[in-house]
């Protein structure tokens, strides 16, 4: 790695995020079904239709994977506590559940780690799902109830709280591109659920501060958008991308609209009264979480119906995800939400990382690529901090390769490997880099 801790200010926290149905195994301790369960069980939408049923077992190996942590010299540890554990179908509750995730934390603090904990990644209940899931503002309101509960049981002991975890996953992508769960494919569920989200997000952010709650935020997922030419349809198609995935959470939250061009193009699909909720959903926040990825290059797409656009494939070096690799994007945004959302709210890096084909060849896992990814990007937030963003935290995404979602365990973004026959873990040559790094 090119840098090391003592390049970065004072209590700068250095940790790893994972989240639950990608790791825990959500066979065990009576967590319920989750409309994952159902999207990978539909042929064509997950590689050979893997769920999280078993994962990387983490429900009964969590003491292992947290000194990973702890031996890595991490400070932090993002994690996430599912609902679907908590509350089997959405809002009965499991003590099962809320037992585990308080044995975690203890496990999290008698290590010396901070626990950031993510209330929303992605395993809706079943039985909401059948309600109609994010599409259905109800869903808002049971969430806040989730929030409730969890926090009166962990709340006590962790450090910081997200209440969702990248909302244009939730809503976009799995509402109008249909890649993630629940794999639709519809405009007015997509304006629905891309609002719900963002009130789902606002009433969490109330229940936590009836709670007394401090150091709540939301961690939102960003993609560097540039236009693939120089033609004006490119520039136009750039804006729009930017204005779907990079403005319309942060600007919701951050100021109370949203981006005009978006809402032209969801007509009136918008739930009635929208306006209504804005008040509830910009209230402040304490931090925010930026993930950051990669890069895309737009162009117009005559004739398709809005957004009427499509990406073009770039030049730059990919990873197992075929993600281009573009660092400066990461200094972008977070010098960006600085200078034009959040001012000197404290920012945190809260997942970036790399996909690759590792294996583990005379139990070592040579993965010079990562370490370079990661010292690349550590840098530019570096130069974003030199730059004027108060970025207090980087996690990488992930501790343990895991549940790729649509892409089953096939795409390996762990600094541990992950054997899915055997289970073992292999720490790769990234993680032993990144802990040198951070060690002085
Ligand atoms: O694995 C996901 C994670 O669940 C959310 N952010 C992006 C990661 C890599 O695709």
């Amino acid at each position: 790695m090119d840098f090391k801790r003592t390049d970065f200010p004072e209590g700068f926290l250095f940790g790893a995020a994972t989240a639950a149905y990608q790791i825990e195994g959500h066979g065990f301790g009576g967590a319920g079904p989750t409309h994952w369960d159902t999207f990978a069980a539909t042929p064509g939408n997950v590689i050979r239709a893997e769920d999280g049923t078993l994962a990387c077992d983490h429900y009964h190996r969590f003491a292992e994977d947290l000194d990973l942590l702890k031996n890595a010299g991490m400070d932090a540890y993002r994690f996430s506590t599912s609902w679907a554990r908590v509350m089997p179908d959405g809002q009965t509750i499991n003590p099962e559940g809320l037992d585990f995730y308080d044995r975690l934390v203890d496990a999290m603090l008698e290590r010396g780690l901070k626990p950031f904990q993510t209330l929303y990644h992605w395993e809706l209940p079943s039985a909401l799902a059948d309600k109609g899931g994010w599409t259905n503002r109800d869903t808002t309101h049971y969430f806040g109830d989730f929030t409730d509960t969890i926090t009166d049981r962990i709340g006590d002991r962790v450090h910081a709280i997200a209440t969702i975890n990248e909302p244009w996953c939730v809503s976009f992508l799995s509402h109008f591109l249909g890649h993630h769960a629940p794999g639709l494919r519809d405009i007015r569920a997509t304006a629905r659920a891309m609002h719900h989200i963002n009130l789902a997000h606002g009433i969490a952010m109330s229940r936590l501060r009836d709670k007394g709650m401090t150091n709540c935020g939301v961690v939102l997922n960003f993609d560097h958008t540039s236009p693939a030419d120089t033609s004006p349809k490119a520039a136009e198609a750039a804006n729009l991308q930017d204005a779907i995935i990079n403005r319309w959470f942060i600007e919701a939250i951050a100021k109370g609209t949203y981006p005009q061009e978006v809402l032209d193009g969801f007509c009136d699909h918008m739930p009635d009264g929208w306006q209504d909720d804005m008040a509830q959903i910009s209230q402040p926040i304490d931090w925010l979480g930026v993930n950051y990825y990669t890069r895309h290059q737009m162009a117009a797409d005559p004739g398709a119906p809005w957004p009427a656009m499509k990406t073009v494939p770039g030049h730059l070096a990919t990873t197992q995800m075929d993600w281009e690799i573009y660092p400066a994007g990461l200094h972008h945004f977070l010098t960006r939400m600085a200078q034009d959302y959040v001012g000197d709210l404290p920012l945190y890096v809260t997942e970036n990382g790399m996909a690759w084909d590792d294996r583990v060849e005379n139990g070592a896992v040579h993965d010079p690529e990562r370490t370079q990814f990661v010292s690349d990007h550590l840098l530019a937030a570096k130069q974003a901090i030199a730059d004027g963003a108060n970025v207090q935290g980087f996690f990488y995404w992930s501790l343990l390769d895991n549940y790729e979602w649509a892409f089953g365990y096939e795409k390996r973004f762990g600094i541990v490997h992950v054997d899915f026959e055997t289970l073992k873990r292999t720490p790769k040559a990234s993680y032993h880099a990144l802990k040198r790094a951070i060690a002085h």
